[in-house]
């Protein structure tokens, strides 16, 4: 067995639904290949450019991402794009990119009735960052075992790595049309991480696009967020704007905010209709597993929420992220929804 297969073996050992390895190109010397085109954005996914190493390629693209200002507020976007586009400026000498995803789809329903907030599948259970990190850090002795004095380093959705792009080219699955990426096996639900390492290992095949002439979730999107093909201007997207945007009641426009619905954290909607979820296997994780809470948040019960009590019920879930701050706006926003619907008889 290589030391490519006994790594995947213990990934997938430790709980890992999808692992693969992409090579990490040298980047210190200038491409020989020509530029891609960028901008305006072609709309349709990169194409499978060797000559063009795909740290350059990323380059381009968050670079004119990040111009257009769809990263909204999330100044962290903006440090340093050549370093979040190339891993060997985040580990020096970094040769090859392991991906893991952790699938996250459980059988479970939210509960529809009216008075209810929707919660996004990701943020029904523990907080994926602690679970998967965790599991990385043991991933990373394991391998430490198998090739000692190797360099690496793990992040999930904790660092400067373009991780869908990195999975992409690992075959975990392509980008979709939504931007997240779709795998032919466990759909779009799959939660994302990496370990980079100096360790220089046979890579895997990068994954097919199959979306086809598809385009399900860009007309499902209610904010019209995906604004073309593989690109996403998260100042529309309702997941930036119940969980990143900061600010009060008046941070969202009256417009964007009837568009919201009930949504009080994340948002399924480009998810949810992908014809390659429909026959997703639901997971068996025990850390995803829904809290009575997360399947049915009542919008009262939520508005009054103490400081103390947000923390104690929300220490382990990601919905902390938003602050009790950003969850009250985000439940007055899904009550006015609410009472709109109902012509005002709702509280
Ligand atoms: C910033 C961010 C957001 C922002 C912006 C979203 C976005 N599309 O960029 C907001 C807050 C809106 C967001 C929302 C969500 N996010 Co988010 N987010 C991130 C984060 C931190 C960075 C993404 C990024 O670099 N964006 C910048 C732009 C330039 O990149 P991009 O969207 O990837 O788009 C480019 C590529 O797709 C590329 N491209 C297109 N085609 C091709 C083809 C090839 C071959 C290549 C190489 C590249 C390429 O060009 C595009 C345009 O420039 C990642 C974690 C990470 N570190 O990667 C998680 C991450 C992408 N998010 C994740 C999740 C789960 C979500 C939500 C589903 C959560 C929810 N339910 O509410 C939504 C989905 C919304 C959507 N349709 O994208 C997961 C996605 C897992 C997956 N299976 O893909 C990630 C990977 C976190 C993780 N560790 O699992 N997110
Ligand atoms: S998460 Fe919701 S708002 Fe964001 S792109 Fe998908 S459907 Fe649109
Ligand atoms: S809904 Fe259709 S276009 Fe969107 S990611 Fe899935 S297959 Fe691709």
């Amino acid at each position: 067995m290589s030391l490519a297969e006994a790594i995947k073996r213990e990934a997938l050992a430790l709980g890992f639904d999808a692992v693969g390895i992409s090579r990490v190109a040298d980047t210190s010397q200038p491409s020989a290949g020509p530029p891609t085109p960028l901008s305006p954005y072609p709309g349709t996914p990169l194409p499978p450019d060797p000559a063009t190493p795909l740290p350059h390629r990323l380059y381009d693209r968050l670079t004119d991402w990040l111009q257009r200002g769809y990263h909204g507020t999330m100044a962290w976007m903006t440090r340093d794009p050549s370093r979040r586009s190339d891993p060997q400026l985040v580990l020096p000498g970094c040769r090859s990119m392991l991906s893991v995803g952790m699938n996250y789809y459980t059988d479970n329903r939210a509960n529809e009735q009216p008075g209810m907030g929707r919660i996004a599948r990701y943020a029904w259970g523990k907080d994926y960052h602690k679970v998967m990190s965790q599991r990385l850090a043991q991933l990373e002795a394991k391998i430490a075992a198998l090739a000692p004095g190797v360099t690496t380093k793990s992040y999930v959705d904790t660092g400067p790595i373009m991780e869908k792009a990195w999975a992409q080219q690992a075959g975990l699955g392509w980008i979709g049309k939504h931007s997240n990426l779709v795998s032919a096996e466990c759909g779009s639900w799959l939660l994302l991480g990496e370990i980079l390492t100096t360790l220089d290992l046979k890579e895997d095949e990068p994954a097919t696009d199959l979306c086809g002439s598809c385009t399900l979730c860009i007309q499902a999107c209610p904010t019209g967020a995906i604004v073309e093909p593989y690109v996403v201007d998260a100042q529309l997207c309702i997941s930036y704007l119940t969980i990143e945007l900061r600010g009060g009641r008046e941070a969202i426009s009256d417009e964007l905010a009837s568009q919201m619905g009930n949504r009080i954290f994340g948002c399924d909607d480009c998810l949810d209709v992908c014809p390659f979820n429909l026959r997703a296997d639901a997971t068996s994780e025990p850390a995803v597993t829904p809290t009575p809470l997360t399947l049915a948040p009542n919008l009262q019960a939520l508005a009054q929420i103490s400081e103390e009590s947000f923390a104690a019920t929300f220490k382990e879930s990601p919905l902390k992220r938003a602050k009790r701050s950003g969850l009250l706006r985000n439940v007055r926003i899904a009550q006015e929804n609410h009472r709109r619907q109902t012509g005002g008889r709702a509280s």
